[in-house]
């Protein structure tokens, strides 16, 4: 006899009974399998772009009209995936987010449980004090904000500063496991402008600091020492690989020296560069990507879907999703993901695709 037969022979008893489990707080499992049980994963977050052309005058005006100090605390526009009903968050395990600096303003310093990390879009003249490390920050670099360390951004400079916002706020969310505290004053103690930078001058060999290729392998609970990564150095390691070989895409995955492992216990980052003309081999893989569009213009193919892009946007692959990425002119897609938690939980795959995706819409910005 199946479910349904059943439901023919004792209507009202069946309806009684589920009203019996809803009033105590049960639920049947064999009405959910569809939706819990999904042959591959199903994210809530969708493929979506953020046009730099719409957020920079957004974040240009948060500069005139919000300042930033406790109460305001940090100028951050978070990427809110439209998937997600209204939460703030870019994909189901990750924030993203824009923020930004006026001239000599500065963020309150505080700490708290999520990790995080900043990719420098635009600007100079700023730094973010870790734990007591001023960590100067210049347009593709890359610096670091481990979780329950102290942190502040002070812009010293004239100009405005916009940054990416990378997090693992939502997983520390869903873990409840959020953390968050104020520092006793406004800033860190200052630091001389000569004592600037002391984790990179620690950790200056950028063989240990990048490794070329895919995602790693390594795992480590502990954070990077290293707590900034220059594009200098990220640039010239990738001119070092696409001279190695040309006509293909190039990455590299920004590393813990000391152990080999991704930037932090939760986030991986790594840098893309896509030549001209060149796409990138079709992939899906478990865990969100934020790709941030460093530099060069193309588009990405995400689940059939064509998302056009240039400097300044940001976009979302969310888990299994189909994604090939074309340059038009050499591109540099900086990649945040929560790969490290899935590899440290047996949950880490990827299928590599055989066919070039058919495209069956473009995607239109807001
Ligand atoms: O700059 O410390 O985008 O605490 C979200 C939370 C940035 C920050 C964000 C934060 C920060
Ligand atoms: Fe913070």
């Amino acid at each position: 006899m199946t479910v349904e037969d059943c439901t023919e022979a004792v209507p009202d008893a069946l309806e009684r009974f589920y009203e019996q489990l809803q009033s105590a707080d049960l639920q049947p499992l064999w009405n959910l399998t569809a939706q819990l049980l999904t042959p591959t994963p199903r994210p809530r977050a969708v493929p979506w772009l953020w046009s730099r052309a719409t957020m920079h005058p957004l974040a240009r005006r948060a500069i005139d009209l919000v300042p930033v100090e406790r109460g305001g605390e940090r100028r951050v526009l978070s990427l809110a995936n439209p998937g997600l009903e209204g939460l703030p968050y870019a994909a189901g395990t990750l924030w993203g987010a824009i923020q930004c600096l006026g001239p000599r303003e500065s963020a309150p310093a505080h700490r708290h449980s999520a990790g995080a990390l900043r990719f420098v879009l635009e600007g100079a003249g700023v730094w973010t004090t870790v734990d007591g490390d001023a960590c100067d920050m210049h347009p593709g670099d890359l610096i670091l904000t481990p979780g329950q360390q102290w942190h502040d951004h002070t812009n010293g400079g004239d100009s405005e500063m916009y940054w990416f916002d990378g997090l693992d706020l939502p997983l520390v969310a869903a873990l409840d496991a959020v953390f968050f505290e104020e520092y006793p004053e406004l800033r860190q103690p200052d630091v001389a402008p000569g004592e600037h930078n002391r984790s990179a001058a620690d950790f200056p060999r950028r063989s240990e600091n990048m490794v070329p290729g895919g995602t790693v392998a390594a795992l480590d609970p502990t954070p990077s020492p290293l707590l900034a990564y220059r594009w200098t150095d990220t640039d010239t390691e990738l001119a070092r690989l696409q001279s190695r070989w040309p006509g293909s895409a190039v990455s590299v995955e920004f590393v813990n020296p000391r152990s080999g492992a991704s930037v932090l216990p939760t986030l991986s980052a790594a840098m893309q560069r896509v030549p001209a003309g060149v796409a990138t081999a079709g992939v899906r893989r478990t865990g969100n990507t934020v790709a941030v569009v460093f530099a060069g213009s193309g588009h990405s193919v995400i689940d059939g879907q064509r998302f056009d892009w240039s400097a300044g946007d940001m976009f979302v692959v969310p888990s299994w999703s189909a994604v090939e990425h074309h340059a038009a002119d050499r591109a540099d897609l900086f990649l945040l993901r929560d790969t490290p938690v899935l590899r440290a939980l047996g949950l880490y795959r990827e299928q590599a695709l055989e066919d070039p995706q058919p495209v069956t819409g473009t995607f239109r910005p807001r």
